[in-house]
């Protein structure tokens, strides 16, 4: 293994760390915008004491609201959703030369009510949806999270590349060990050159990022081809809600009598746990779009859900689609935008009709759900207003039929505005993917697989570990399925889904070539294929009994999961991955935190089981 750098950075297990730390680089606490690299200049260094002393009063101030409080286990409501920060600042300023961009994250325990419900959620900073990520392609993101909760975690960069920085992916049991309590762990990447768009971060160990976890990431570049065709940004941040800590309702969907406690007789073993509620930017009411009149928005869509895929519209607009997770497309228009979770679209949105209030409509697909919950308001309502005060809108939805139900926007809409046709392939992958009841526990227990594997997280022992130590490694873990490639290989994956369900799969670190898609099984030399210019992407929708064929290279070396995103899923174990250029795995200088970090789980042996039972709040 590669000698292993000194920096402090992760190492601490005491927050003052964070603090001198941030000091230094002239970041004050709970001051959630980016900062750039501080200069020598005499400006900036007398900015930067001023701030160092109010981070000094800040952290007096928290230490003495902690430390003497009323010993409340949670602060009272206290996140913040501010409906303004839903727009992009138009002052930010989109260039070609890198900087480098730095965060401080505190993820911690606090109590909210976005449906209305108050319960106790997972944020960073106070804020929900957590805080945004802007940068430019090329620019270097450093994120400093300190975990002030009493589990474990990590943060993934969804849509990252990560060339060359495999260890910063943030995948628990995979590319790294979940951040103790009471520790930090400091990210460090560089933003692909190549990359643009609209992406998010969330938690990923677990289903943690359920409670609260996640966050927009929104990468500018004058280089995208959309760039400069239209005149404002704002952010539809999509998610469904859950009154329950998503560890509880893990639990029981796993155990052995289902989410219901009796499987229902049987008759419907693994419903996933229903939602209680769809949220618009973090609020299922009042969440409001101020906008100006005759101005062509980008809204940039995100799911950040667990298991619904929404159906998205705004009364009386028509929609330009423009991006699919992160490539351009050639634009098209619709009424509605079909996302499944960890799915992006940009819309072009013309505020160019009578000025007044419209409704945003944020539909929860639940008939894509095994158990639906009859009290869920399925209908989750905005506000657009332009020209006008905002009034609540009576404007009515579009007339024509919706979609087919639980898929992708189809195809034939997503054609890249940047063609790309794939290389020959050179390997097939092939996988099945199915839920099957398994009597470990003794009873009827529901698991997900991928050919004969049902994930499960090795917390203390994460693959890219093992390959950093080993090298080439082709024997692994019964709860692991890895497909190795040392050399570069233009990879099919030929996916079916034995499921009746539909599920939406991502692949770190890459863009994938979607080729194929149908009903049934896939047929060697029947399914049709697409190989001039198909749609690009990281994330897609694979048909209830149907399949997907997808082609990668696997040219980034590391450790790359590939999983169903309804986190329910990936828990019960969908999840497989790919280890590309393992030799160059063991070249990466891996923070030695990271080894550090591992060593604390558990006393350092493997956890094994399902990773609930360690993550779980109190039990
Ligand atoms: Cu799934």
């Amino acid at each position: 293994m590669a000698p292993l750098p000194t920096s402090k950075e992760g190492s601490s297990n005491d927050h003052t760390d964070v603090e001198t730390k941030a000091e230094s680089e002239g970041v004050t606490l709970n001051d959630t915008r980016p900062q750039t690299a501080p200069t020598n200049s005499r400006r900036y260094r007398k900015l930067y004491i001023i701030g160092g002393a109010v981070a000094a009063i800040a952290v007096v101030a928290l230490g003495l609201g902690l430390g003497l409080g009323l010993g409340l286990k949670h602060k009272s409501t206290n996140y913040v959703t501010t409906n303004s920060s839903f727009l992009l600042d138009p002052s930010f300023e989109v260039t070609s030369t890198p900087t480098t961009r730095y965060y401080e994250w505190v993820v911690e325990e606090v109590n909210g009510s976005p449906d209305g419900f108050e319960r106790p959620m997972l944020v960073v900073n106070n804020q929900f949806p957590g805080p945004l990520v802007e940068v430019n392609s090329g620019d270097e993101l450093v994120v400093n999270v300190f975990n002030k909760m009493s589990n474990g975690t990590t943060i993934h960069w969804h849509g990252q590349l990560q060339n060359g920085t495999n260890f910063m992916d943030g995948t628990n049991g995979i590319t790294q060990c979940p951040i103790p309590p009471g520790m930090n762990f400091t990210y460090r990447f560089t933003i692909n050159p190549s990359q643009y768009g609209t992406f998010w971060w969330h938690a990923h160990a677990s289903t943690q990022y359920t409670d609260g976890i996640y966050g927009p990431i929104v990468i500018h570049s004058p280089d995208e081809p959309i760039y400069g065709t239209y005149d404002r940004d704002a952010l539809v941040i999509l998610s469904d809600w859950y009154h329950d800590m998503s560890v509880g309702l893990l639990t029981q969907y796993l155990s052995t009598s289902g989410i219901d406690g009796s499987n229902y007789g049987g008759f419907n073993p693994g419903a996933e746990p229903p939602p209680d509620s769809g949220l618009i930017n973090g609020k299922m009411t009042g969440s409001a779009l101020d906008l100006e009149p005759n101005l062509r928005y980008r809204l940039r869509l995100i799911n950040m859900g667990t298991l619904t895929q929404f159906m998205f519209s705004v009364d009386e607009h028509v929609l330009s689609v423009v991006e699919a997770d992160g490539i351009s497309l050639e634009p098209v228009n619709v009424h509605r935008v079909p996302i499944h979770v960890a799915q992006r679209y940009s819309v072009i949105l013309n505020t160019n009709q009578t000025a007044g209030s419209y409704n945003i409509r944020a539909e929860m697909q639940e008939v894509c759900y095994k158990l639906a919950n009859p009290n869920l308001n399925k209908m989750v309502l905005g506000t657009m207003t332009y020209g006008t005060t905002p009034t609540t809108p009576n404007t009515v939805d579009w007339s024509d039929s919706l979609p087919q139900e639980c898929l992708d926007l189809n195809s034939t809409m997503v054609v890249p505005a940047i063609p790309m046709n794939p290389p020959n392939s050179t390997q097939d992958v092939l996988v099945s993917m199915s839920f099957q009841q398994t009597f470990d526990s003794g009873g009827n227990q529901v698991l997900g697989f991928m050919n004969n594997t049902s994930w499960d997280a090795e917390s203390s022992n994460p693959t890219i570990l093992q390959f950093a130590r080993t090298g080439v490694q082709t024997v692994f873990d019964s709860s692991q399925l890895v497909v190795v490639n040392d050399n570069i290989t233009v990879v099919d994956l030929i996916m079916n889904n034995y499921d009746d369900s539909s599920h939406p799969f991502h692949l770190h670190g890459h863009v994938f070539w979607i080729l194929g898609e149908g009903d049934g099984s896939y047929q060697p030399g029947i399914s049709p294929l697409s190989l001039i210019n198909p749609p690009r992407r990281d994330t897609l929708t694979i048909p209830g009994y149907g399949y997907i064929v997808i082609r990668f290279i696997t040219d980034n070396p590391g450790l790359w999961a590939f999983h169903c995103h309804i986190g329910w899923h990936m828990a019960a174990g969908l999840l497989m991955q790919f280890a590309s250029l393992p030799s160059k795995v063991q070249e990466f200088v891996i923070p030695s935190y990271m080894e550090q970090q591992c060593s604390m789980q558990s006393g350092g042996s493997l956890i094994g089981k399902r990773d609930y039972r360690w993550l779980g709040l109190g039990m």
